[in-house]
């Protein structure tokens, strides 16, 4: 069974593969190569192409631009089947980007791929990789958080990777729709409009684009104007968890300056993200900077300080008590979103369904926080839900049904990691 599905799970992989990048799906639902989902997906290649796994990340940093941003989607080919496309975007210096970021994963992942390779082989693509990931997480600390709280802002749902979470429901509400762009959508060729967000968030997700267009997408000028800017504990916990990981990486090539830097990341972060923990409600909340309001939502992203920090689950043992009752309530973990709550719908798409790479994120946490037996059974969910309704883009933990896009590149990675 498990060969089986390791099999098609790197048959997916090189169907998906466009030779020095990856599509999350060769349906043409996304048409280009997407930050994290890249980062992710170099993961899969390494347990049967290390050379290919290095690839992909060299071409995601290619794109990253002067300001030290990396863009999270870096248009390479015919796009036409993407709404927004890189003539919508009209961003970065080659303009075949969009003009945000997503989760900074990369260091992490790279940190994973020399210890699956060794020093020999790793240590040039280190050298070459670690300076343009000081830059970046360099970037976020200023462009992101001017004025040195600790955590840095998203500005945009998709920076977060996770579209539609009910976290952004209070702030995406107060951004000024603009003009209705239903009939300019393209995903909703490609997957059910039922497990997509909806016509009122995409109107919103468009006039933010458009905003930031207007102002050439400087970074100097976004932070201020943005109307919507949130420091989700979600983003900030993988950004710590990839500067422990960029460290390591500076170390290693002896950069005692770079180290130095990212030590007041980490630690100004560690204290930051900690302030987020709610005693009374027993969850990390993340919090909209605009108004300075805590955001009371329970999405997947307030478990992920589990992934960030080994020593979360001694400290806070009220967070696993809190994934144990959501494990209660599904048939199949993780639900992206607290069942249960009237925002949850178990297959709409960052609003409960079970997304592989954030299960990967809490397996490797949970592992790391003295709990390897909650570890085994997501893992065995993980792959589970995959050997019985394939490999899709995500799952109704309700039901295990596949819902979304097909022959998923990131699922197909993640069956392949946690399979090894
Ligand atoms: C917008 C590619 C991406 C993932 C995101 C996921 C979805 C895009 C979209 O697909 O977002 O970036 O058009 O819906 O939410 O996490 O990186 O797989």
């Amino acid at each position: 069974m498990t060969t089986d599905l390791t099999e098609a799970a790197i048959a997916i992989l090189r169907a998906n593969d466009r030779g020095d990048h990856t599509v999350p799906t060769s349906s043409g639902l996304y048409p280009a190569q997407w930050n994290w989902d890249s980062c992710l997906v170099a993961l899969g290649f390494a347990e049967f192409d290390p050379d290919r796994a290095w690839t992909e990340i060299e071409t995601l940093f290619d794109g990253q631009w002067p300001d030290g941003m990396v863009p999270h989607i870096l248009f390479h080919g015919d796009d036409s089947s993407y709404f927004p496309n890189a003539a919508i975007w009209q961003a970065g210096p080659g303009q075949r980007s969009s003009g945000i970021t997503q989760p900074p994963v990369a260091a992490t992942i790279i940190r994973h791929l020399f210890e699956r390779f060794g020093v020999q082989r790793s240590r040039p693509h280190i050298r070459l990789l670690a300076p343009k990931l000081l830059a970046w997480h360099r970037w976020f600390y200023t462009a992101r958080d001017p004025d040195g709280t600790g955590l840095v802002a998203i500005l945009h749902p998709w920076e977060s990777g996770m579209d539609n979470s009910p976290v952004w429901d209070a702030a995406l509400a107060a951004v000024e729709p603009g003009p209705s762009v239903a009939h300019l959508r393209r995903d909703t060729a490609f997957a059910d409009a039922a497990v997509r967000p909806t016509a009122a968030e995409y109107d919103r997700y468009i006039n933010l684009v458009l905003a930031f267009r207007a102002e050439g997408y400087r970074a100097d000028r976004l932070y201020g104007m943005a109307p919507f800017r949130v420091a989700d504990v979600g983003f900030n916990a993988m950004l710590q968890r990839a500067n422990r990981d960029l460290r390591f990486l500076l170390d290693m090539i002896d950069d005692t300056a770079g180290v130095a830097e990212v030590d007041r990341m980490i630690s100004n972060t560690r204290a930051a993200l900690e302030a987020r923990w709610d005693q009374a409600e027993g969850f990390y909340l993340s919090v909209d900077t605009r108004t300075g309001q805590a955001i009371r939502q329970p999405g997947i992203g307030g478990l992920l300080p589990l992934y960030a920090d080994p020593m979360t689950a001694s400290r806070h043992p009220a967070l696993i008590t809190r994934l144990e009752r959501w494990l209660d309530q599904v048939e199949i973990a993780v639900p992206s979103f607290e069942p249960g709550r009237p925002e949850f719908e178990p297959r709409r798409y960052w609003r409960g369904p079970i997304w592989l790479v954030v299960n990967w994120m809490l397996i490797d946490g949970l592992k790391r926080n003295g709990r390897p037996d909650l570890a085994r059974r997501i893992r065995r969910d993980s792959l589970a839900v995959v050997a019985r309704s394939g490999f899709r883009e995500y799952f109704d933990p309700t039901t295990g049904e596949g819902l979304g896009g097909t022959d998923f590149s990131w699922t197909a990675a993640m069956v392949l990691l946690l399979a090894g």
